[in-house]
């Protein structure tokens, strides 16, 4: 049984620590916009393995899993002591999502699951499910994590074991391993997932971009990414949510959408990830799109391209929820660098790197949504007839007498 034991044990730590150590590569050609990477950055597989094995031969004979974990995705992130760190929803086999943060030298590869996963602290009202926080230096001087958490509906009838309620949980820390637990926000709207915190006071108020929802699926008469202040987030309250970018008829955000990481800081403008969804024949599509808003007023839209940023491709499609991506974390790099962590599928954890001009250059200079087919055409027609202006200049100076001859 020792020999059992053993050579399971050392086949599986080889495995992973050639997985945690794998290089990690641009994938070639790309859009000119992002660049994605051939392997996702973190899988069920990245866990460690003293959170998933007894390491013990005699209480573990067979070397056997004993705790699962299901899909490591929708990470929230930030540069902390020059280090990329993610903090990942970890699902486990039971359904529970957790938060661990996991550690990165250079953002696209070699990502380590800090020792243990945090321990969240709980209000008066135990949480039953966490998950998709989102991770903000603010200028007071916290680093705080939203989150969802997730409650059985107390008004649910009986037998309805799936009925839920969503609300935003409130944490900060200064080290990512200690949490101080604040009460969850409280808004007008039933419900609330993909809440955000603004890194900065706006008129010397909290701001805080919402999702009102009126039930735990479903948008419904609501939804939209939303906008609020409150004065303290020791005690939040949002009064009035005013609606920023809401959802609208036949584009990638028709059914909801919902602010991504908090928005970051450029010359031109706040730049926001958010992802849209919309309805097809087999399900809801989670696609990720970008948007500009006014560096006074972010509650503003100053541009915003048409259709989506980022969608599901190849392996990314399939996974527990598929046809899928999702981001709530993004790190600025001091070079410009932007590191895009993006989720597939409710299963696993990629990274797609672009620059802050790259990306102003996407969000200026793309065509707005024209929101007709008509329009679309028309748009592509202004482009072509614009490249054979251009082309046809080129000749001309190129070969002047030749074209003059003609
Ligand atoms: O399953 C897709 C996503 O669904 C929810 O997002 P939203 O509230 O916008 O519908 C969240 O549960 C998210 O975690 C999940 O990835």
């Amino acid at each position: 049984m020792e020999n059992l034991f053993q050579k399971r044990q050392q086949a599986l730590e080889k495995f992973h620590t050639e997985l945690i150590s794998r290089k990690n590569e641009k994938q070639p050609l790309g859009n000119g916009i992002y660049d994605k990477y051939k392997f996702p950055i973190l899988t069920n597989q990245h866990a460690p393995i003293f959170w998933r094995y007894d390491l013990n031969p005699e209480t573990n004979p067979y070397f056997m899993e004993r705790i699962g974990v299901n899909a490591v995705f929708n990470a929230g992130a930030i540069k902390f002591n020059g280090k990329y760190l993610v903090v990942a929803r970890v699902e486990g086999n039971d359904r529970k999502s957790f938060f661990a943060v996991a550690e990165s030298p250079n953002g696209i590869d070699n990502f380590q699951f800090w020792e243990k996963p945090i321990t969240m602290p709980e209000t008066d009202d135990p949480d039953i499910n966490v998950y998709d926080i989102r991770l903000v230096q603010h200028e007071d001087g916290w680093i705080y994590g939203l989150f969802c958490t997730e409650r059985k509906d107390p008004e649910a009838p009986e037998g309805d074991q799936s009925s839920a309620n969503a609300q935003c949980g409130i944490a900060r820390t200064r080290d990512l391993v200690s949490w101080e637990r604040l009460p969850d926000l409280k808004t007008t709207s039933p419900q609330q997932r993909n809440v955000v915190l603004h890194p900065e006071f706006i008129n010397g108020k909290y701001a805080l971009y919402t999702r009102p929802q009126d039930s735990f699926i479903e948008a419904g008469s609501r939804g939209g990414i939303g906008w609020g202040l409150t004065d303290s987030m020791e005690n939040a309250v949002v009064d009035e949510e005013i609606i920023v970018d809401p959802k609208t008829y036949h584009t990638v955000y028709e059914v909801k959408n919902g602010q991504g990481p908090a928005p970051i800081k450029t010359e031109k403008g706040w730049l926001h990830l958010a992802h849209g969804v919309r309805n097809t024949a087999a399900g809801l599509r989670y696609v990720l799109y970008l948007f500009l808003t006014d560096l006074q007023d972010p509650s503003k839209v100053i541009a915003k391209p048409g259709g989506f940023f980022i969608a599901p491709e190849g392996e990314e499609r399939v996974g527990d929820v598929s046809n899928v991506v999702f981001a709530n974390g993004w790190i600025l790099d001091e070079d410009g660098t932007v590191f895009i962590y993006y989720a597939s599928s409710d299963t696993r954890t990629h990274v797609a790197t672009s620059t802050v001009d790259k990306l102003l250059d996407y969000a200026l200079n793309t065509p707005a949504d024209g929101l007709r087919s008509a329009a679309s055409v028309q748009q592509i027609n202004n482009l072509i007839d614009k490249n054979l202006a251009y082309l046809e200049s080129k000749k001309q100076v190129e070969a002047p007498e030749l074209n003059n001859a003609r």
